[in-house]
């Protein structure tokens, strides 16, 4: 799988302007991966892009016209005396016992007010801010009018509280000056737990050796050179690297110089987010990747789906039963009169499903709600299939996306898992088996065997009375001869024979007939049946496919700077 985000990650931006409509873009499409992705993913996941979107807000919110600058490194690297040599007062106590710094302080050029509320949000107590503007050295100091100087407990304390503070505070700074000094600019703490995790943040990143002073002049040089392939290899290859002397003026022009500059150009704050949009798009990138989002659940999975989900409704017992309904009740118009009336005895075979009757055309809508059917219940095999067929469904839909999305398509489709049987139910119950009028064909056999059925009884009732006159010394009735047969004879045997025939000869065609209407129905409940699964297993995963796509465009969006 491709990097999305590689063209951030191997871009060097050096001194690259951050546009802020730009940067509040890219929050904006974080801030959409998220509502794509919540509740989909591991909520442990997304904590980093949700801090980022509430400071990044609060941030921009508070006030783009300070840059909020922090000064951190080890114990006795110097911050606190740089921090007072920069505010040019002893603000903060600088000690021999260390650590002597355990709470952070600031100091604000320009006025306080705007600053309050800024560092209210870093959280700076009050008593340990203070305001670096006089009217005797105002012009001084205006070209740093705008710095919030952070001075912070060192991070490679015995105290836990003050790495905590340090932790906390380096996540909302503009811009961070790592301190180190000569003895111990080499050490791993500072550039494996801090140095090497700001390499997105090479932009707002600087780094100082402080203590230059310590050093031969002649050893200065080497010392820079080692520390400089030092932070090459931490990735902070190109930010600026001074030497600075805290106890001498001449020795904090450089930095002094290269505060002014990022105060002047108000751009700390926005490459400090842009460099925590980076940060978090590219920890995101494992859970959205570079596949494409799948369409939908694919056609063959689906066709297994429907088939599992005709069983655990019981599709195949209900057309059985209305191949033999049809059977039955052809039987009952089109059979032969003489030992049709057998046929009535026997239960009608859909009725015995609680499916629609030989009256009802269709069962009514409302009352289909809560009607539930007598088809047989799945067996552990049917239910079985119908849950491998589920996950079926739910791997091939996901089968392309990265590691963190099956989980959540398989639990989309087995979300509404519960409400199936009802659901299958219903929608048999619902379905127009197509048994409703009875076919003009029936009718017209019907009627054929009751002529029939009539011409028989008409011959019966003429030769019954023709004996019975006989019988009583009457005169006889006169018996048409047609040929060789008398015709009440004909009629008798005639019509029973005749009816006898066409009963025969129609139980064929009415086999075959009821073997269309099985078909007909079995397509009609395939479809309804097709419908819940539509409803209930393929509507759920398809919104998460459709989170996904919207997260990985989301993310895109999020990559480009
Ligand atoms: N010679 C020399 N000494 C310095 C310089 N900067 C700081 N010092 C001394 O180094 C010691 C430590 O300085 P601090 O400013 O307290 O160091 P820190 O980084 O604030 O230390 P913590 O508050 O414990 O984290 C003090 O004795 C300072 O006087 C410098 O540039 N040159
Ligand atoms: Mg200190």
């Amino acid at each position: 799988m491709t990097n999305i985000t590689g063209r951030v990650r191997e871009a060097f931006r050096g001194d690259q302007r951050i546009d802020p409509d730009a940067l509040i873009a890219r929050l904006e499409a974080v801030r959409r991966f998220l509502t794509a992705a919540d509740g989909l993913l591991p909520d442990a996941d997304l904590v980093p892009a949700h801090t980022l979107v509430e400071r990044a807000g609060t941030r921009l919110a508070l006030s783009r016209d300070h840059t909020v600058v922090a000064l951190a490194g080890a114990t006795g690297s110097g911050k606190s005396s740089l921090f007072n040599a920069l505010a040019r007062l002893e603000l903060s106590p600088v000690g021999v016992r260390r650590p002597t710094t355990g709470v952070t302080h600031a100091c604000v050029w320009g006025a306080l007010e705007g600053a309050s509320r800024l560092l209210d949000w870093i959280g700076v107590l009050p008593r340990h801010r203070f305001i670096r503007e006089s009217a005797l050295d105002a012009d001084d100091e205006s070209a740093l009018h705008g710095l919030i100087l952070l001075d912070l407990p060192d991070f490679d304390s015995v105290q836990r509280s003050h790495r905590l503070e340090v932790d906390r505070l380096l996540g909302l700074v503009d811009q961070v000056v790592w301190v180190v000094d000569p003895q111990k600019y080499a050490d791993r703490v500072i550039h494996e737990s801090y140095l090497r995790e700001f390499h997105r943040h090479r932009d707002v990143t600087l780094v100082v050796l402080n203590q230059a002073d310590r050093l031969p002049t002649a050893e200065l040089p080497r010392v820079l050179d080692d520390l400089r392939r030092l932070l090459d290899t931490d990735g902070l290859t190109g930010v600026p690297l001074l030497a600075t002397t805290a106890i001498d003026p001449a020795g904090m022009v450089g930095l002094r110089t290269a505060l002014e500059r990022t105060v002047a150009e108000r751009q700390a704050a926005l490459r400090r987010l842009a460099g925590d949009v980076d940060t978090v798009v590219a920890g995101l990138d494992e859970l959205v990747g570079s596949a494409r989002p799948a369409g939908g659940p694919d056609d063959a999975a689906v066709g297994v789906l429907n088939r599992a989900l005709a069983g655990v409704a019981g599709v195949p017992a209900v057309t059985a039963a209305v191949e033999q309904a049809y059977r039955h009740r052809a039987g009952a118009v089109t059979g032969w009169p003489v030992v049709r009336g057998w046929r009535r005895l026997r239960p009608d075979p859909l009725r015995r499903l609680h499916l629609p009757g030989p009256t009802s055309d269709r069962a009514d809508p409302a009352e289909s709600l809560v009607a539930a059917t007598s088809v047989p219940d799945p067996t552990a095999a049917q239910r079985s299939a119908l849950g491998l067929a589920i996950r079926a469904v739910a791997d091939r839909a996901a089968a392309d996306l990265p590691a963190a999305w099956p989980a959540a398509v398989t639990s989309a489709a087995r979300s509404r898992l519960g409400d199936l049987p009802d659901a299958l139910d219903r929608a048999v119950a619902g379905t127009d088996l197509g048994l409703g009028a009875r076919p003009l064909w029936w009718r017209l056999v019907g009627g054929v065997q009751w002529l029939l059925t009539l011409a028989a009884l008409v011959g019966l009732g003429w030769l019954v009375l023709g004996y019975a006159l006989r019988a009583l010394g009457l005169p006889a009735l006169d018996n048409p001869m047609v040929g060789q047969v008398p015709l009440p004879t004909l009629l008798l045997l005639g019509g029973l024979l005749a009816g006898l025939l066409t009963a025969t000869l129609t139980r064929p065609v009415v086999r075959w007939a009821a073997r269309m209407a099985r078909s007909r129905a079995d397509q009609r409940l395939t479809a309804e049946v097709a419908q819940v699964g539509d409803e209930y297993v393929l509507a759920p995963v398809r919104i998460v496919l459709g989170s996904y796509a919207q997260a990985r465009d989301a993310l895109r969006d999020a990559a480009r700077r």
